[in-house]
């Protein structure tokens, strides 16, 4: 089977090129997939245009654009395992963890399903009864959809899904590290009735068919989600022809515990914030910012419970997290922690590339930090943790707010009052209060500062995909005046 969906066709890239994807749990080659070059991102943008021009497929109502994603939906819960095990294989994270984003990508494919046929356009009241005026809301067009590794299909999924309420026709380009899972959704959506040319999946590296993808004259728009500096150049390249742009650029994520928690819940909670799939979130809970007066205690057992966590491949039921991607991430990570000690930072556990096959690292803390430290600035993306301590409720808020990312925090306190007033001060898109990490598709999910720009999920994640259109209808025309006849 040949894995490059283009125009309606599964097709091998042009020039034959092939990628190995390799299961970081064990570093062996586990499949081959097609491997576009810019002659197939160039074909895939061509449909994906002509698609749209035609007309046709924005005349397709809502309803049935929503059916289309419902079947999808249905398709992948009836092969829930075998979407689960290819994530698995892929991205080197636990069958169990698979098996929830599996599920929360079809939760997904609902909600839009749902949601497209709600969004209406308003009538306007202009105070003149000549006069109707009404904005509607109309697909943005041709979109390009860029996703990283760490959720797969998850991230697909959440920019697949608003696309296809909306009317807009998509090109999809998952990680080049991670395609399985892409590959099959293709095919549900396909076999759920999506047109030729209305998605297209080109699978290839960013370094060589990003440049095609987002510069294109042809595309309307770019939905990207992945690093800061592949961001800023998303964004410079989307810029030569003015196209709209969402991105999602990862964060530095502050999770702040005061002595009034209920601190078993929120030791816990911190140990998935920052440890859930290896830290390879992009909330991941990775400034732990704790009372001084509880710091001592909280940490003592933070520190033992962190020690104790396994690590395991994705079939490995017993394990509670797994490999991090790939090699060159792991060596980034540890280069990362390397720096933090020698700025300052005490590790207190961790901080060491195991021995055996796999791109495994431990759970590793990071104590005594300070926020000029890079360590504390800098996403790692991996299992790494820094510990802060502050005396005040405006100290907190003003740590948790000294970074220039913006994507999510928390606040654990059993003073309700103190928990609201410190939510409404954090400059982050998504505030957890007393949890960490559940997010549910009707709420909006994305940045503040460099985080990213636009949201996804919820209405708003739907208006990204759609352009405001108002029309003025002047029932009564009659000469203006303005100037003589
Ligand atoms: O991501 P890239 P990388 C962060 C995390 C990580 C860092 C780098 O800090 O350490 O990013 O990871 C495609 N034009 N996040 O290098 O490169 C690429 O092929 C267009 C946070 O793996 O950003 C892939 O499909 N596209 C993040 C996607 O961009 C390009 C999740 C993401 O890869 C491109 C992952 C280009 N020039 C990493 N270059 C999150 N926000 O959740 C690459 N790509």
């Amino acid at each position: 089977m040949t894995d490059l969906h283009i125009n309606g066709v599964w097709v091998a890239a042009h020039d034959g090129a092939e990628r190995e994807i390799i299961c970081p749990a064990d570093g062996t080659v586990f499949k081959k997939v097609d491997e576009a070059g810019p002659a197939d991102a160039q074909a895939a943008i061509d449909a994906a245009r002509s698609a749209f021009d035609s007309g046709w497929w924005t005349q397709i109502s809502v309803i049935q654009r929503g059916a289309i994603l419902e079947r999808t939906g249905d398709l992948i819960e009836e092969r829930l395992e075998e979407f689960a095990q290819a994530e698995s294989m892929d991205t080197g994270k636990r069958i169990v963890e698979a098996r929830y984003d599996i599920a929360d990508s079809i939760r997904c494919l609902r909600y839009f399903a749902q949601l497209g046929p709600t969004f209406s356009g308003r009538s306007v009241d202009t105070g003149d009864s000549h006069i109707q005026s009404r904005v509607q809301y109309e697909p943005v067009g041709v979109a390009v959809l860029i996703t990283p590794w760490n959720y797969p299909l998850l991230q697909a999924v959440w920019k697949v899904a608003p696309a296809i309420a909306a009317g807009c026709t998509f090109v999809l380009k998952p990680s080049e590290l991670t395609p399985s899972t892409s590959i099959m959704f293709m095919q549900a959506l396909v076999d759920a009735g999506l047109p030729p040319g209305v998605g297209n999946l080109v699978l290839g590296a960013g370094a060589s068919i990003g440049e095609t993808l987002t510069s294109s004259s042809k595309v309307d728009m770019v939905s990207f989600t992945g690093g800061l500096e592949t961001g800023k150049r998303v964004m410079a390249s989307a810029a030569a022809t003015i196209k709209k742009v969402a991105l999602e650029l990862g964060g530095k994520n502050p999770n702040i515990i005061f002595a009034d928690a209920d601190l078993e819940a929120a030791l816990d909670n911190a140990l998935t914030a920052i440890f859930l799939h290896s830290g390879q979130v992009c909330s991941a809970g990775s400034r732990l910012i704790v009372e001084q007066s509880i710091h001592h205690s909280f940490l003592q057992e933070f520190v033992e419970r962190a020690k104790k966590i396994r690590l395991g491949g994705p079939f490995d039921e017993s394990a509670e997290t797994g490999a991090l991607i790939s090699e060159a991430h792991r060596n980034k990570v540890h280069t990362f922690v390397e720096k933090g000690v020698s700025e300052g930072a005490e590790l207190l556990c961790g901080g060491e590339i195991p021995e055996g096959p796999g791109y495994f690292y431990p759970p590793t803390i990071l104590a005594n930090c300070t926020t000029h430290m890079s360590c504390v600035q800098d996403e790692s993306f991996g299992p790494v943790v820094t510990i802060e301590t502050f005396t005040t409720e405006e100290q907190a808020i003003a740590l948790a707010n000294d970074t220039y990312y913006g994507l999510a925090g928390a606040v654990w306190t059993q003073d309700a009052g103190k928990s609201q007033r410190v939510a409404n001060a954090l400059r982050h898109g998504t505030i957890w209060i007393n949890d960490f990490h559940p997010y549910v598709p009707q709420a909006e999910w994305g940045g503040f500062k460099q985080s990213g720009i636009g949201r996804e999920l919820g209405p708003n994640g739907l208006l990204e995909y759609l352009e405001a259109k108002h029309v003025y209808h002047n029932t009564s025309p009659a000469p203006s005046g303005w100037f003589g006849a």
